[in-house]
């Protein structure tokens, strides 16, 4: 598939997807989610990728759904069509990691696809936000729930409710990125992060992903019990072997998904 608003890159088993709508600060409307959903999925299949890297420009990830794309949208075309559903839904059932590289504004759809990825790096020039409502709306993908797990109740209320922005700084002290760089040095950080997970078994990986996501959905007793019987199953595999082994030896490990 031809791709008019992303672009994609695979190189060294990393898939980086830039967002590119420059004209509208990489604002989300269905061919960009479409397009990204399908480029996510065509990532997941191929052998030559291991880990992904969603990036947008310097100056933006992304502000956004298109507003006015759903300027044009009553209640029951946003219901009915049941807007956004079907690609952020494909994007969700991506096992392999993806990592969010963040330069710039992301607000609102923006924050939210940032924060569908497994975990977001910053450019120290990132702001975060959910700003919908100065639109008369609330946040759709995630902005009062992902956003409440990861920074708290009182932070997200702070920012669904004022629509203010959140730094860079603010961001990592609240646990909502992971680590915060040099704008200028975003990219190769967010690359040899990618290319640090990319270097793992992919078993451990997707396993990893799995358990962690597992937090967000369930007791703490239970997502013990996950974790255990999936560390357990790990036992079944080649690269568990190898992987001890390889430290026994004082070699590295050559791992081989399986
Ligand atoms: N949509 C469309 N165009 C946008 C945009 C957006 N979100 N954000 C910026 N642009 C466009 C501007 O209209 C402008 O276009 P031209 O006038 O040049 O044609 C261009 O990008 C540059 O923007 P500015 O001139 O405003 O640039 P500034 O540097 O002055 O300001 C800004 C940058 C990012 C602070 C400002 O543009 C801004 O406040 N943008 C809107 C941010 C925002 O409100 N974001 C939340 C959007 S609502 C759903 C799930 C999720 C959602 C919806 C549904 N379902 C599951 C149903 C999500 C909703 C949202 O994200």
């Amino acid at each position: 598939m031809a791709y008019e608003t992303i672009i994609v890159e695979i190189e060294d088993y990393i898939a980086l997807v830039k967002l590119n709508r420059p004209d509208a600060m990489n604002a989300l409307n269905s061919q960009l989610l479409g397009e990204l959903a399908d480029a996510l999925t065509a990532a997941q299949a191929n052998d030559k990728v291991r880990c992904i890297v969603i990036a947008g420009s310097e100056k933006f990830f992304a502000a956004g759904a298109d507003i006015k794309m759903m300027s044009e949208m009553n209640f029951v075309d946003v219901f009915s069509g049941d807007l956004f559903a079907e690609e952020t839904g494909a994007i969700s059932r991506v096992r392999k990691p993806i990592i969010a590289a963040v330069s710039g504004y992301a607000l609102g759809g923006g924050c939210e696809l940032a924060m569908m990825c497994d975990f977001i790096i910053a450019g120290d020039n990132a702001k975060f936000g959910q700003p919908e409502i100065n639109l008369g709306v609330i946040a759709g993908m995630g902005g009062t729930q992902r956003l409440t797990r990861v920074v708290g109740k009182s932070k997200a209320m702070d920012m669904n409710l004022t629509g203010r922005f959140m730094d860079a700084e603010e961001a990592e002290r609240s646990g909502l990125v992971s680590r915060v760089v040099p704008a200028k040095k975003l990219m190769d950080e967010a690359m040899s992060a990618a290319a640090k997970v990319a270097e793992k078994s992919m078993i451990s990986v997707m396993a990893v992903k799995e358990s962690v996501n597992r937090a967000y959905e369930t007791t703490l007793t239970e997502g013990l019990a996950f974790e255990r019987r999936v560390f357990n199953s790990m036992f079944a595999t080649d690269d568990q072997k190898e992987g001890m082994n390889a430290f026994l030896e004082k070699r590295e490990a050559q791992f081989r998904d399986r």
